[in-house]
C-alpha cells in the first residue's frame, strides 16, 4: 500500500486520470439514445422539446421518454429561450418552426450569437414548410438538422443519435483542449504552476503593483540536500517528497498568492500586497510548516528543510523579473551558505 502523506491532495496525474475515465466515448452503442454512459453510472440526456400543438407535443414527448431522454418542454419561444439560459440547460434542442413569440429559426439565431465555444448545442428544427428556401434559412439561422412533419418516429430517433454522437464528441474536444491547456501550464509531478508560469504570474502582479502602488513579495525555496533523499531512498521516494513539499508549501497561501515548481526541488512562491518584512515572516512561518513533521515516503519518513530567499518589488524600487529573481537567487545561495533551513532576504 502506498503510504499516505499529510498533505495528502491529489497531484496533476491522479487528477487527470478521472479525466480519461469521464471522457470514455459514449456514441453508438447498445444504450438508449438518451442514455449516457459515464464512467460507472449512468446519467440521462437532457433534451429540449418547444412545440406548441399540443398534439406534437404530447406524442413527441412520450417518444424522448421512452428513448431515455429527460425532457424539458416548452409550449412557446419566450419559455424556450428561458430554459436554454438555465445553467445546466439542455445542449440538445428539438424547436418547432412556427413557435408563439420567438420562433424557432430566431430561437436558433439567438442560441448560436450567445453560446460559447465549450457549450455546443446540437439544434434540429422541426418544420412543415417543405421550400428548400426555408431549410437553407434554418440551417444558416444555426440549426444542424431538420425535419418535416409529419414523421415516422424512427427518423426523429435516427436525428437525435447523430446529435447526441456529434456533442459526445464535442465534449471530448473540449477535454482535450482542457487537458493540453493543463499540461502547459502546470507541472505534473507537484501540480504546481511550471516555471513558465509562474513567471508570467509574476511578471503580471509586477505590472499591477506599479500600477496600484502596491508591493509584491517574492520567495524562492529550496530543499536540502535532496540529493540525499534520493541518493538513500530512490527516486521514487525522492518524487514523494517533492509533491508533499510542493503542497506544504502552498497550504498556507492565500487565493490571490501563486505557488509555482522553478526547477527539480526549488519553488518560487508570489505574495502580491507583502512588503519585505511581511514576506520575510511569511517565509518563516511557511518554513515551520514544510519541517514541522517528518515526510512519509514508501522507503520511511524523511526530515525535510528548505532554504529561502526573499525579496520584493514595491516602495519606489524599479526591478524587473529578472533582477529580482537574481536577487532571491543570491538570498537564497545565502541561506544555504549560513547553515540552511533559514530565511534571508
Ligand atoms: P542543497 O541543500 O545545497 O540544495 O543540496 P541539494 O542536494 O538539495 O541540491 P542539489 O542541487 O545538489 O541536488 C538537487 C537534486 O534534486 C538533484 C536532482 O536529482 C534532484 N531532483 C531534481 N528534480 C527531481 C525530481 O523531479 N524528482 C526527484 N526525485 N529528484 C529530483
Ligand atoms: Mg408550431
Ligand atoms: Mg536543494
Ligand atoms: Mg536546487
Amino acid at each position: 500500500m502506498a503510504a499516505k502523506t499529510g498533505c495528502g491532495a491529489p497531484t496533476l496525474a491522479e487528477a487527470s486520470s478521472d479525466r480519461v475515465v469521464l471522457s470514455k466515448v459514449t456514441g453508438g452503442n447498445a444504450l438508449p439514445v438518451g442514455r449516457q454512459e459515464s464512467g460507472q453510472q449512468e446519467s440521462t440526456m437532457k433534451i429540449l422539446l418547444a412545440e406548441d400543438s399540443p398534439v406534437y407535443r404530447h406524442l413527441i414527448s412520450g417518444h424522448l421518454k421512452e428513448w431515455g431522454f429527460d425532457v424539458a418542454v416548452a409550449k412557446d419561444g419566450a419559455a424556450a429561450w428561458e430554459l436554454l439560459q438555465a445553467p445546466d440547460a439542455p445542449r440538445l434542442a428539438l424547436l418547432d418552426w412556427v413557435l408563439p413569440s420567438i420562433e424557432g429559426i430566431e430561437l436558433c439565431r439567438r442560441i448560436r450569437k450567445a453560446q460559447s465555444s465549450s457549450d455546443y448545442t446540437y439544434i434540429v428544427l422541426l418544420t412543415g414548410k417543405e421550400g428548400k428556401t426555408d431549410l437553407v434559412e434554418g440551417m444558416r439561422a444555426g440549426a444542424d438538422d431538420y425535419l418535416a412533419k409529419p414523421f415516422h418516429p424512427p427518423e426523429l430517433e435516427a436525428r437525435l443519435l447523430v446529435g447526441k454522437r456529434i456533442l459526445d464528441l464535442q465534449r471530448e474536444l473540449v477535454e482535450a483542449r482542457e487537458s493540453l491547456r493543463v499540461a502547459a501550464s502546470y507541472d505534473f509531478l507537484t501540480g504546481l504552476m511550471n516555471r513558465g508560469e509562474i513567471v508570467a504570474l509574476l511578471n503580471r502582479e509586477l505590472i499591477r503593483g506599479k500600477r496600484e502602488t502596491k508591493p509584491v513579495g517574492i520567495i524562492l525555496a529550496d530543499i536540502d540536500h535532496f540529493k540525499k533523499v534520493n541518493d538513500s531512498l530512490g527516486h521514487s521516494a525522492g518524487d514523494t517528497v517533492l509533491k508533499e513539499v510542493a503542497c506544504r508549501l502552498k497550504a498556507d497561501l492565500r487565493v490571490y498568492d501563486g505557488a509555482g515548481r522553478y526547477g527539480g526541488e526549488e519553488f518560487l512562491l508570489i505574495l502580491p500586497g507583502c512588503d519585505l518584512a511581511t514576506t520575510v515572516r511569511r517565509a518563516e512561518e511557511i518554513g515551520r510548516l514544510v519541517s514541522a513533521t517528518g515526510i512519509m515516503s514508501p522507503k520511511g519518513i524523511v526530515k525535510i528543510t528548505v532554504s529561502m530567499g526573499v525579496t520584493f518589488a514595491g516602495d519606489g524600487r524599479s526591478t524587473t523579473v529578472e533582477a529580482l529573481l537574481n536577487e532571491a537567487d543570491v538570498a537564497l545561495y545565502r541561506a544555504k551558505e549560513n547553515g540552511r533551513n533559514r530565511v534571508e532576504a
